[in-house]
């Protein structure tokens, strides 16, 4: 059987890397934004996850005609009413770092005690080939620390820990990561689908 081609909606390396190991095993290759850098960028200015994932979905599938798949992740720090959420990439501004979304987050968490500081990673993710569209969820609880651990993962990692694994997602190897993580989730959700729909 030969491999199907994805487009995953993205340009983020971080997203794109993890994306590809979780889905390894699948009958699919992915390209991603990255192999067309002439397309515009899309603008994440909707309401709510969903929103955004179905605007980068589609916009990717008209420009590049070939299925795509896009994925956005807010996390919802229940002390902040489910801040940062939907705009977890642009918490401190506009073109910020994963540093300075991560120095907001401490800051504004200074004082809670950590039975306070309770949250979520969300993952929606979104297919869209022009005829089908397919969406799914995948939700990763955990507590944000009031200091960083450890030095893998990206974005807000350091920060989060989990549990029931007694480590932030940046103290776990990716596998450890992929296998409890919100992507995790979502993607194989997706994955499942797709074999149902993909030749
Ligand atoms: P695209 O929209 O182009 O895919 P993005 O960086 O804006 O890239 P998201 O909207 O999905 O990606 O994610 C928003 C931010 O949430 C992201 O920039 C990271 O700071 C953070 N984030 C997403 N997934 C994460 C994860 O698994 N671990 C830690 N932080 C994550």
């Amino acid at each position: 059987m030969g491999l199907n081609q994805l487009v995953l909606a993205t340009r983020n390396r971080d997203k794109v890397k993890e994306i590809r190991h979780i889905m390894m095993n699948g009958h699919w290759e992915f390209l991603s934004l990255l192999d067309f850098p002439e397309m515009a960028e899309v603008a994440e200015d909707g309401k709510t996850l969903l929103d955004n994932a179905l605007k980068k979905a589609r916009a990717a599938y008209r420009w590049t005609k070939t299925a795509s798949i896009a994925d956005d992740t807010g996390l919802e720090v229940d002390q902040l009413n489910g801040d940062p959420g939907v705009r977890s990439s642009r918490f401190a501004g506009e073109n910020v770092s994963y540093r300075d979304n991560n120095e907001k987050l401490l800051r504004l968490l200074q004082d809670v005690p950590r039975e306070k500081r309770t949250a979520r990673f969300r993952c929606i993710v979104v297919f869209a080939d022009g005829r089908k569209e397919k969406w799914v969820e995948g939700i990763c609880e955990g507590i944000v620390l009031s200091e960083y651990c450890g030095v893998g993962g990206f974005g807000y990692d350091p920060l989060f820990y989990v549990p029931e694994k007694g480590k932030t997602f940046a103290e776990m190897s990716r596998e450890e990561k992929n296998a409890i993580s919100h992507r995790g989730k979502a993607f194989r959700l997706m994955g499942e689908w797709l074999k149902n729909v993909l030749d």
